[in-house]
Protein backbone atom coordinates (compact mmCIF):
# COMPACT_ATOMS: atom_id res chain seq x y z
CA UNK A 1 0.00 0.00 0.00
CA UNK A 2 1.28 3.58 -0.66
CA UNK A 3 2.24 6.28 2.21
CA UNK A 4 1.36 9.80 0.74
CA UNK A 5 2.92 12.69 2.32
CA UNK A 6 2.75 16.09 2.20
CA UNK A 7 2.61 19.28 3.78
CA UNK A 8 2.05 23.17 3.35
CA UNK A 9 4.24 25.59 5.28
CA UNK A 10 1.84 28.29 7.06
CA UNK A 11 3.84 31.40 5.87
CA UNK A 12 1.12 33.98 4.70
CA UNK A 13 -2.32 33.52 2.82
CA UNK A 14 -2.45 30.61 0.63
CA UNK A 15 -3.01 31.55 -2.89
CA UNK A 16 -4.12 30.31 -6.10
CA UNK A 17 -1.14 28.53 -6.94
CA UNK A 18 -1.02 26.83 -3.95
CA UNK A 19 -4.74 25.08 -4.55
CA UNK A 20 -3.96 24.40 -8.12
CA UNK A 21 -0.80 22.87 -7.59
CA UNK A 22 -1.04 21.28 -4.21
CA UNK A 23 -4.49 21.79 -2.08
CA UNK A 24 -6.77 20.57 -5.09
CA UNK A 25 -4.84 17.31 -5.87
CA UNK A 26 -4.57 15.92 -2.23
CA UNK A 27 -7.90 14.78 -1.99
CA UNK A 28 -7.14 12.17 -5.11
CA UNK A 29 -4.92 10.55 -3.24
CA UNK A 30 -6.82 9.23 -0.42
CA UNK A 31 -8.08 6.82 -2.34
CA UNK A 32 -4.75 5.69 -3.08
CA UNK A 33 -3.20 4.73 0.46
CA UNK A 34 -2.98 6.47 3.71
CA UNK A 35 -2.49 10.26 3.43
CA UNK A 36 -0.85 12.26 5.93
CA UNK A 37 -0.93 15.86 5.39
CA UNK A 38 0.27 18.23 8.00
CA UNK A 39 0.94 21.78 8.57
CA UNK A 40 4.72 22.64 8.14
CA UNK A 41 4.61 24.98 10.88
CA UNK A 42 8.52 24.42 12.35
CA UNK A 43 8.91 25.29 8.58
CA UNK A 44 7.78 28.69 8.51
CA UNK A 45 9.99 29.53 11.64
CA UNK A 46 12.86 29.97 9.31
CA UNK A 47 11.95 33.65 8.16
CA UNK A 48 10.95 36.10 10.56
CA UNK A 49 7.07 35.66 11.30
CA UNK A 50 5.23 37.42 14.03
CA UNK A 51 3.53 34.42 16.39
CA UNK A 52 0.32 35.67 15.67
CA UNK A 53 0.57 35.03 12.14
CA UNK A 54 1.61 31.81 12.37
CA UNK A 55 -0.73 30.79 14.53
CA UNK A 56 -3.52 32.52 12.49
CA UNK A 57 -2.38 30.60 9.44
CA UNK A 58 -2.00 27.43 10.54
CA UNK A 59 -5.46 27.21 11.12
CA UNK A 60 -6.20 28.74 8.17
CA UNK A 61 -4.50 25.90 6.17
CA UNK A 62 -6.09 22.74 8.66
CA UNK A 63 -9.27 24.38 7.84
CA UNK A 64 -8.41 24.76 3.62
CA UNK A 65 -7.52 21.02 4.25
CA UNK A 66 -11.01 20.17 5.18
CA UNK A 67 -12.14 22.55 2.76
CA UNK A 68 -10.68 20.82 -0.13
CA UNK A 69 -11.85 17.47 0.79
CA UNK A 70 -9.76 16.02 2.86
CA UNK A 71 -11.35 13.44 5.01
CA UNK A 72 -9.43 12.82 8.53
CA UNK A 73 -11.14 9.39 8.17
CA UNK A 74 -8.92 8.92 5.45
CA UNK A 75 -6.36 11.15 5.46
CA UNK A 76 -4.19 12.67 9.09
CA UNK A 77 -4.02 16.17 9.26
CA UNK A 78 -1.68 17.19 11.59
CA UNK A 79 0.88 20.10 12.89
CA UNK A 80 4.24 19.70 12.14
CA UNK A 81 5.44 20.96 15.99
CA UNK A 82 2.86 18.62 17.62
CA UNK A 83 4.95 15.34 16.37
CA UNK A 84 8.25 15.86 17.78
CA UNK A 85 9.69 12.96 15.83
CA UNK A 86 10.35 15.42 13.41
CA UNK A 87 12.84 17.69 15.12
CA UNK A 88 14.38 14.32 16.75
CA UNK A 89 15.06 13.19 13.30
CA UNK A 90 15.98 16.26 12.08
CA UNK A 91 18.53 15.95 14.69
CA UNK A 92 20.49 12.47 13.21
CA UNK A 93 19.61 13.44 9.56
CA UNK A 94 21.72 16.81 9.72
CA UNK A 95 24.82 14.54 9.61
CA UNK A 96 23.70 12.49 6.41
CA UNK A 97 23.39 16.03 4.29
CA UNK A 98 25.77 17.85 3.10
CA UNK A 99 26.61 21.77 3.46
CA UNK A 100 27.50 21.82 -0.18
CA UNK A 101 24.48 19.97 -1.44
CA UNK A 102 22.50 22.08 1.02
CA UNK A 103 23.70 25.54 -0.57
CA UNK A 104 23.11 24.04 -4.04
CA UNK A 105 18.61 24.64 -3.38
CA UNK A 106 17.61 26.83 -5.10
CA UNK A 107 14.89 27.48 -2.87
CA UNK A 108 18.08 28.80 -0.51
CA UNK A 109 19.55 30.35 -2.98
CA UNK A 110 16.17 32.70 -4.20
CA UNK A 111 15.29 33.24 -0.34
CA UNK A 112 18.73 34.11 1.06
CA UNK A 113 19.46 36.58 -1.77
CA UNK A 114 16.88 38.60 -0.29
CA UNK A 115 18.27 39.01 3.13
CA UNK A 116 21.33 40.29 4.81
CA UNK A 117 24.38 38.12 4.46
CA UNK A 118 24.80 38.25 8.29
CA UNK A 119 21.65 37.07 9.13
CA UNK A 120 20.34 34.01 6.99
CA UNK A 121 18.82 31.69 9.55
CA UNK A 122 20.74 28.17 10.00
CA UNK A 123 17.27 27.02 9.35
CA UNK A 124 16.68 28.55 6.29
CA UNK A 125 20.02 27.01 5.24
CA UNK A 126 18.85 22.95 6.40
CA UNK A 127 15.21 23.64 5.47
CA UNK A 128 15.82 20.62 3.52
CA UNK A 129 17.10 18.47 6.23
CA UNK A 130 14.00 18.96 7.76
CA UNK A 131 11.79 18.39 4.61
CA UNK A 132 13.77 15.23 4.13
CA UNK A 133 12.80 13.91 8.03
CA UNK A 134 9.60 14.80 7.47
CA UNK A 135 9.15 12.36 4.50
CA UNK A 136 11.06 9.41 5.97
CA UNK A 137 9.43 9.31 8.66
CA UNK A 138 5.85 8.38 7.39
CA UNK A 139 7.59 5.60 5.21
CA UNK A 140 6.41 7.84 2.57
CA UNK A 141 6.57 6.43 -1.28
CA UNK A 142 4.43 9.37 -2.90
CA UNK A 143 5.07 13.23 -2.38
CA UNK A 144 2.67 15.70 -3.89
CA UNK A 145 4.62 18.96 -4.89
CA UNK A 146 4.29 21.89 -7.09
CA UNK A 147 7.72 21.55 -9.51
CA UNK A 148 9.78 24.25 -7.06
CA UNK A 149 10.00 21.42 -4.38
CA UNK A 150 10.73 18.35 -6.81
CA UNK A 151 14.66 19.60 -5.93
CA UNK A 152 14.18 19.05 -1.94
CA UNK A 153 12.86 15.81 -2.47
CA UNK A 154 15.22 14.53 -5.01
CA UNK A 155 17.78 15.29 -2.09
CA UNK A 156 15.46 12.45 0.38
CA UNK A 157 16.42 10.73 -1.99
CA UNK A 158 19.93 10.54 -2.01
CA UNK A 159 19.93 11.13 1.52
CA UNK A 160 18.09 7.45 1.46
CA UNK A 161 19.88 6.09 -0.65
CA UNK A 162 23.52 7.53 1.63
CA UNK A 163 21.64 6.22 4.68
CA UNK A 164 20.53 2.79 3.56
CA UNK A 165 23.90 1.90 1.84
CA UNK A 166 25.59 2.70 5.41
CA UNK A 167 23.06 0.88 7.38
CA UNK A 168 20.69 -1.29 5.62
CA UNK A 169 17.22 -1.13 4.06
CA UNK A 170 16.34 1.47 6.99
CA UNK A 171 14.51 3.96 4.85
CA UNK A 172 12.06 3.71 2.33
CA UNK A 173 12.75 5.58 -1.08
CA UNK A 174 10.09 8.32 -1.52
CA UNK A 175 9.21 9.83 -4.85
CA UNK A 176 7.74 13.31 -5.93
CA UNK A 177 4.98 13.21 -7.62
CA UNK A 178 3.86 16.18 -9.84
CA UNK A 179 0.39 17.51 -10.91
CA UNK A 180 0.51 17.38 -15.08
CA UNK A 181 -0.68 20.77 -15.73
CA UNK A 182 -0.28 23.62 -12.80
CA UNK A 183 2.21 22.66 -11.21
CA UNK A 184 3.64 26.37 -11.63
CA UNK A 185 1.07 29.10 -11.44
CA UNK A 186 3.05 32.60 -11.79
CA UNK A 187 2.52 35.89 -10.46
CA UNK A 188 -0.91 37.78 -12.79
CA UNK A 189 1.39 40.86 -12.65
CA UNK A 190 4.74 39.42 -13.22
CA UNK A 191 4.04 36.01 -14.94
CA UNK A 192 7.83 35.34 -15.08
CA UNK A 193 7.74 34.98 -11.80
CA UNK A 194 5.99 32.01 -9.45
CA UNK A 195 2.77 33.13 -7.61
CA UNK A 196 4.31 32.65 -4.10
CA UNK A 197 2.46 33.90 -0.87
CA UNK A 198 5.50 35.37 0.79
CA UNK A 199 6.38 37.64 -1.86
CA UNK A 200 3.09 38.41 -2.99
CA UNK A 201 2.78 40.08 -6.69
CA UNK A 202 -0.60 39.96 -8.25
CA UNK A 203 -1.46 36.96 -6.43
CA UNK A 204 -5.22 35.66 -6.26
CA UNK A 205 -5.22 34.57 -2.88
CA UNK A 206 -7.84 32.24 -1.84
CA UNK A 207 -9.65 34.23 0.78
CA UNK A 208 -9.87 37.32 -1.46
CA UNK A 209 -13.70 38.70 -1.81
CA UNK A 210 -14.74 37.10 -5.00
CA UNK A 211 -14.94 40.53 -7.24
CA UNK A 212 -11.32 41.30 -6.30
CA UNK A 213 -10.57 38.27 -7.79
CA UNK A 214 -12.46 39.17 -11.07
CA UNK A 215 -10.74 42.19 -11.19
CA UNK A 216 -7.38 40.98 -10.62
CA UNK A 217 -7.89 38.30 -13.37
CA UNK A 218 -9.45 41.03 -15.74
CA UNK A 219 -6.23 43.47 -15.14
CA UNK A 220 -3.75 40.50 -15.53
CA UNK A 221 -0.53 41.49 -17.37
CA UNK A 222 -0.71 39.91 -20.83
CA UNK A 223 0.95 40.88 -24.51
CA UNK A 224 0.02 42.85 -27.76
CA UNK A 225 -0.43 39.97 -29.84
CA UNK A 226 -4.26 39.31 -29.09
CA UNK A 227 -3.37 35.47 -29.93
CA UNK A 228 -4.79 33.23 -26.96
CA UNK A 229 -1.62 30.47 -27.49
CA UNK A 230 0.85 29.16 -25.09
CA UNK A 231 4.03 30.50 -25.31
CA UNK A 232 5.91 30.33 -21.91
CA UNK A 233 8.34 32.51 -23.69
CA UNK A 234 6.89 34.84 -25.94
CA UNK A 235 3.05 35.63 -24.17
CA UNK A 236 4.46 34.14 -20.18
CA UNK A 237 0.58 35.73 -18.98
CA UNK A 238 -1.51 34.69 -21.77
CA UNK A 239 0.01 30.56 -20.89
CA UNK A 240 -0.26 31.20 -17.28
CA UNK A 241 -3.91 32.09 -17.90
CA UNK A 242 -4.46 28.94 -19.79
CA UNK A 243 -2.72 27.05 -17.42
CA UNK A 244 -4.99 28.10 -14.84
CA UNK A 245 -8.28 27.55 -16.78
CA UNK A 246 -6.90 23.95 -18.02
CA UNK A 247 -6.26 22.39 -14.94
CA UNK A 248 -9.37 24.27 -13.23
CA UNK A 249 -11.53 22.65 -16.02
CA UNK A 250 -9.46 19.44 -16.11
CA UNK A 251 -8.55 19.93 -19.80
CA UNK A 252 -5.19 19.73 -22.00
CA UNK A 253 -3.57 23.01 -22.71
CA UNK A 254 -4.21 22.25 -26.64
CA UNK A 255 -7.84 22.04 -25.71
CA UNK A 256 -7.83 25.06 -23.90
CA UNK A 257 -6.30 26.80 -26.32
CA UNK A 258 -8.69 25.46 -29.03
CA UNK A 259 -11.38 26.47 -27.06
CA UNK A 260 -10.26 30.26 -27.17
CA UNK A 261 -9.63 30.08 -31.35
CA UNK A 262 -9.95 33.63 -32.43
CA UNK A 263 -11.05 35.06 -28.73
CA UNK A 264 -10.24 38.54 -27.81
CA UNK A 265 -8.27 38.75 -24.53
CA UNK A 266 -11.56 40.54 -22.82
CA UNK A 267 -13.30 37.46 -23.23
CA UNK A 268 -10.71 35.27 -22.96
CA UNK A 269 -9.97 36.44 -19.06
CA UNK A 270 -13.45 36.76 -18.24
CA UNK A 271 -14.07 32.95 -19.42
CA UNK A 272 -10.54 32.58 -16.70
CA UNK A 273 -12.40 34.34 -14.10
CA UNK A 274 -15.54 32.62 -14.12
CA UNK A 275 -14.07 29.20 -13.72
CA UNK A 276 -11.79 30.37 -11.22
CA UNK A 277 -15.11 31.85 -9.31
CA UNK A 278 -16.77 28.67 -10.03
CA UNK A 279 -14.38 26.06 -8.00
CA UNK A 280 -13.06 28.72 -5.36
CA UNK A 281 -16.31 30.03 -4.37
CA UNK A 282 -17.89 27.08 -2.95
CA UNK A 283 -14.69 26.38 -1.44
CA UNK A 284 -14.75 29.39 0.34
CA UNK A 285 -18.04 28.84 1.96
CA UNK A 286 -16.72 25.49 3.43
CA UNK A 287 -13.34 26.74 4.59
CA UNK A 288 -15.19 29.43 6.69
CA UNK A 289 -17.68 26.75 8.06
CA UNK A 290 -14.96 24.75 9.39
CA UNK A 291 -12.57 27.66 10.53
CA UNK A 292 -15.43 28.57 12.44
CA UNK A 293 -15.94 25.32 14.42
CA UNK A 294 -13.73 23.60 16.89
CA UNK A 295 -13.79 20.76 14.26
CA UNK A 296 -10.83 22.08 13.39
CA UNK A 297 -8.79 21.68 16.66
CA UNK A 298 -10.44 17.84 17.11
CA UNK A 299 -9.05 16.79 13.38
CA UNK A 300 -5.85 18.00 14.64
CA UNK A 301 -5.59 16.38 17.79
CA UNK A 302 -6.71 13.05 15.77
CA UNK A 303 -4.02 13.48 13.15
CA UNK A 304 -1.01 13.81 15.23
CA UNK A 305 -1.90 10.90 17.57
CA UNK A 306 -1.65 8.94 14.23
CA UNK A 307 1.60 10.61 13.31
CA UNK A 308 3.08 9.79 16.36
CA UNK A 309 2.68 6.39 16.41
CA UNK A 310 3.42 5.63 12.50
CA UNK A 311 6.97 7.98 13.26
CA UNK A 312 7.73 7.05 16.53
CA UNK A 313 8.10 3.80 15.33
CA UNK A 314 10.59 4.93 11.74
CA UNK A 315 12.58 7.36 14.32
CA UNK A 316 13.16 4.01 16.55
CA UNK A 317 14.57 1.94 13.58
CA UNK A 318 16.99 4.91 13.08
CA UNK A 319 18.50 4.91 17.08
CA UNK A 320 19.10 1.09 16.23
CA UNK A 321 20.45 1.40 12.94
CA UNK A 322 22.95 4.20 14.18
CA UNK A 323 23.91 2.88 17.17
CA UNK A 324 21.72 5.04 19.87
CA UNK A 325 21.14 3.29 22.84
P1 LIG B 1 6.54 30.56 0.06
O1 LIG B 1 6.19 31.72 -0.79
O2 LIG B 1 6.35 30.77 1.52
O3 LIG B 1 7.82 29.90 -0.30
P2 LIG B 1 4.77 28.99 -1.49
O4 LIG B 1 3.63 29.85 -1.88
O5 LIG B 1 5.78 28.63 -2.50
O6 LIG B 1 5.43 29.51 -0.19
P3 LIG B 1 4.70 26.49 -0.12
O7 LIG B 1 4.21 26.37 1.27
O8 LIG B 1 6.16 26.48 -0.34
O9 LIG B 1 4.10 27.73 -0.87
O10 LIG B 1 4.06 25.40 -1.03
C1 LIG B 1 2.97 24.59 -0.73
C2 LIG B 1 2.69 23.76 -1.94
O11 LIG B 1 2.16 24.59 -2.99
C3 LIG B 1 3.93 23.08 -2.55
O12 LIG B 1 3.58 21.78 -2.98
C4 LIG B 1 4.28 23.97 -3.70
O13 LIG B 1 4.98 23.27 -4.70
C5 LIG B 1 2.90 24.43 -4.17
N1 LIG B 1 2.99 25.74 -4.84
C6 LIG B 1 3.40 26.89 -4.28
N2 LIG B 1 3.35 27.90 -5.17
C7 LIG B 1 2.90 27.36 -6.33
C8 LIG B 1 2.64 27.89 -7.63
N3 LIG B 1 2.83 29.16 -7.91
N4 LIG B 1 2.18 27.05 -8.59
C9 LIG B 1 1.97 25.75 -8.32
N5 LIG B 1 2.21 25.18 -7.11
C10 LIG B 1 2.66 25.97 -6.13
N1 LIG C 1 8.96 22.55 1.62
C1 LIG C 1 7.57 22.44 1.28
C2 LIG C 1 6.69 22.18 2.46
C3 LIG C 1 7.06 20.89 3.06
C4 LIG C 1 6.85 19.60 2.48
C5 LIG C 1 7.42 18.68 3.41
C6 LIG C 1 6.26 19.16 1.30
C7 LIG C 1 7.71 20.71 4.24
N2 LIG C 1 7.91 19.38 4.46
C8 LIG C 1 7.40 17.33 3.13
C9 LIG C 1 6.25 17.79 1.04
C10 LIG C 1 6.82 16.89 1.95
C11 LIG C 1 7.21 23.73 0.62
O1 LIG C 1 7.85 24.72 0.79
N3 LIG C 1 6.17 23.69 -0.11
Amino acid sequence: MERILSGIKPTGQLTLGNYIGALKNFKAFQEQGECFIFIADLHALTLPIEPETLRTNSRDIAAFYLAAGLDPNKCNIFLQSHVSAHAELNAIMQNYLYMGELSRMTQFKDKSQKLNKEKIGLGLFAYPVLMASDIVLYDATIVPVGDDQIQHVELTRDLVKRFNNRYGDILIMPKAVVTKVGARIMSLSDPTKKMSKSDPKGDIFLKDDINVMRKKIMSAVTDSEAIVKFDRENKPGISNLLTIYASLKGISIEDAEKEFEGANYGTFKRAVADAVIAEIEPFQKRYFEYLNSGYVDEVLEKGAKRAREISNATLKRVHDAVGLL
